[in-house]
């Protein structure tokens, strides 16, 4: 995994959350929830892009609606695009921007994603609140080393670890005051990841 500390500068970082907020009205956050058990994620996502990512009773899949309104995800910003093209070395632009909102105190359990083709890169941005991020091998069991991810960090997923075992620990709060600004769309600020995804294989 390719780990670019501080690769969005603090202006950058603003004018991308800038663009993401009128579109995060037209596709609110929602609570996905665990396949079978109907247990509730303690992070909230939305999606842009033709397709996007939804978890609920019936299980995890992308698809190009909203699972609580019916509407279609934005297109996604230019700006990431650019991102992708910058950093993927991949044949076919990303299909699907999963946005993950962690409110303080939420987690990301130890997963594979695993719904995507294989062979292109995940791309991932990170804003506001540091967090503590884990990465582990292609089972569940064995080592695992953690990587602190900062406001403004883009982590690019490719080769032998884009199937590895990830999640997040913990959130550290109010270590960053870029959520702050809109305190009705992030109550207690918390952090916000972008993945870049490329659901299909290139046309
Ligand atoms: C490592 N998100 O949305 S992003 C996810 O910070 C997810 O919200 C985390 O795991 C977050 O599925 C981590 C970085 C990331 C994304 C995909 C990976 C790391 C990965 C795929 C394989 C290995
Ligand atoms: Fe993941």
């Amino acid at each position: 995994m390719r780990h670019l500390p501080a690769h969005l500068d603090a202006p950058a970082q603003s004018a991308l959350l800038a663009e993401l907020i009128p579109l995060l009205a037209r596709v609110p956050f929602f609570t996905p929830t665990m396949p079978r058990t109907g247990k509730p994620f303690s992070v909230r996502m939305s999606n842009l892009g033709p397709l996007g990512w939804v978890s609920d009773r019936d299980g995890y899949r992308y698809q190009p609606t909203h699972p609580a309104t019916g509407e279609s995800w934005p297109p996604i910003p230019v700006s990431l695009l650019e991102l992708w093209d910058e950093l993927a070395a991949y044949p076919a632009p990303p299909q699907a921007c999963l946005i993950n909102h962690y409110p303080p105190g939420a987690r990301m359990g130890l997963h594979q994603d695993r719904d995507e083709v294989a062979d292109a890169p995940v791309v991932s941005v990170s804003l506001g609140d540091r967090a503590r991020f884990r990465v582990g091998g292609t089972t569940r069991r064995g080592p695992t080393r953690a990587v602190t991810l900062n406001s403004g960090d883009v982590v690019v997923l490719e080769g032998a670890t884009r199937l590895a075992y990830h999640g997040i620990d913990r959130i550290w709060p109010v270590t960053s005051d870029l959520l702050e600004r809109w305190p009705d769309l992030f109550p207690g600020g918390g952090r916000l990841n972008l993945t870049l995804r490329r659901v299909d294989p290139p046309v």
